[in-house]
């Protein structure tokens, strides 16, 4: 082979899917294209349901700060942690999903061999500085045959993706503006969690990072 046959063909520097565990699948970039729609989205839905502070069960405020959209929102208080069709804060049902973050999911899904995937519930995280999500399962849903995807807006982040058991060994990810990860399979109901936050600027976000997961919660 001559290193003249690769001439002329685009050798990405990473591909544009890379397989994290089984069942996990990381799109670099997969939502930059559509970067401006999905951040006017996020504060159409904060104008309707703006982002709060939960408490979990055992009476600690999340540093992470958060609201939904979708049929069906994540919420957590004293009694427990629930998907409710109604916002706790105002009353009324949480905003609808907008268009683009349902096409946006639907698509990064079908990438990644998950056709038909209609997700009732979207989860908005802000972290800023200092901002940390410790590790935890997302078992709150109503089946686990449906991935969860998640989209990564503004700020870096180092994300920690476990195993089956907390005590098992977590690698560290980073997740960079635009990154978009399908979370299916056997990777469905490993422990996650998202270091302390850096500080930082991010030109369409400023100081924060803005993540979003889908999920079919119902
Ligand atoms: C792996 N959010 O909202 S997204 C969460 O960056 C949550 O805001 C983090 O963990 C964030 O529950 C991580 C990536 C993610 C989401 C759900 C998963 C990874 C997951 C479920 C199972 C395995
Ligand atoms: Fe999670």
């Amino acid at each position: 082979m001559t290193p003249d046959l690769f001439d002329g063909l685009e050798v990405p520097a990473l591909p544009a899917t890379q397989p994290l565990a089984p069942g996990a699948v990381l799109l670099r970039g997969f939502a930059r294209s559509r970067e401006a729609p999905l951040l006017a989205g996020v504060d159409a839905v904060l104008a309707q349901a703006p982002l709060r502070h939960l408490v979990t069960p055992g009476g600690f405020r999340m540093s992470v700060a958060m609201s939904n959209c979708g049929r069906l929102g994540w919420v957590s208080d004293r009694s427990g942690y629930r998907y409710d069709a109604i916002d706790p804060d105002s009353g009324r049902p949480w905003p609808a999903m907008p268009a683009i973050f349902l096409d946006l999911a639907a698509a990064a899904a079908r990438a990644s061999g998950f056709e038909g995937f209609v997700p009732d519930a979207c989860l908005i995280n802000r972290y800023e500085a200092g901002t940390r999500l410790s590790l935890h399962q997302d078992r709150d849903e109503g089946n686990y045959d449906w991935p969860i995807v998640s989209v990564s807006l503004g700020l870096p982040a180092v994300f920690l993706f476990g195993g089956p058991k907390r005590s098992d060994k977590a690698q560290r990810v980073p997740l960079v503006h635009g990154d978009v990860v399908v979370w299916g399979g056997p990777s469905r109901l490993h422990y996650h969690g998202v270091l302390p936050m850096k500080e930082g600027e991010h030109p369409l976000t400023g100081a924060c990072r803005i993540n979003l997961t889908f999920r079919k919660a119902g």
